[in-house]
């Protein structure tokens, strides 16, 4: 069977961005998408970044999920260089606890938009379940995983309130 070409491409500043973006991995994989992860970042290698948005199109990716703590350039970098979707993860990884990246991140001069999430782990899981959501527009398949990935949320909120309630009872 012919695999198909990632969709998602997860870019990352550093090597240590990974262990918070493994969870945008983790909800791609669920919901069947297929990805690739790069290192590239905008202030210590801009080139390797450059070519990578400037040809992620041209190779059948359709959203870009960027991560990067500090100074955040690379996911507003990538998105100048592509008119793809850009999502940017801020990385809690400096002392400013990735409130710094927050603010790279989202205040985009008007004209080349970045999607921003939240800080960390919580951040690169939604970024991922937007990807999803830009991905079913055009993709039914997606559409119906993405559907039952809700579904499943659903229900483990449902059995946590069942569980809350059953301790409630005991306590009484
Ligand atoms: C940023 O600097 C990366 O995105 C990372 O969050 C941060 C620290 O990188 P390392 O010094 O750990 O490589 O560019």
């Amino acid at each position: 069977m012919r695999r198909t070409r990632p969709r998602v491409g997860i870019v990352m500043g550093s090597d240590s961005d990974l262990e918070v973006l493994r969870e945008a991995i983790k909800v791609l994989d669920e919901i069947g998408i297929r990805h690739e992860v790069v290192v590239a970042s905008a202030h210590r290698v801009p080139d390797r970044a450059r070519r990578y948005a400037a040809s992620a199109e041209r190779r059948g990716l359709r959203v870009l999920i960027a991560g990067a703590g500090g100074a955040a350039a690379l996911p507003g970098f990538l998105a100048s260089l592509t008119a793809l979707p850009v999502i940017g993860v801020p990385i809690n990884s400096t002392p400013l606890s990735g409130l710094d990246a927050l603010l790279s991140i989202a205040q985009m001069p008007k004209g080349v938009p970045v999607a921003t999430v939240a800080v960390g782990k919580w951040g690169a899981a939604n970024a991922a379940i937007l990807a999803a959501q830009i991905l079913a527009l055009s993709d039914s398949g997606v559409r119906r995983r993405l559907a039952a990935f809700r579904k499943a949320m659903a229900a483990e909120v449902a059995q946590r309130s069942r569980r809350v309630a059953a301790a409630m009872k005991k306590g009484q």
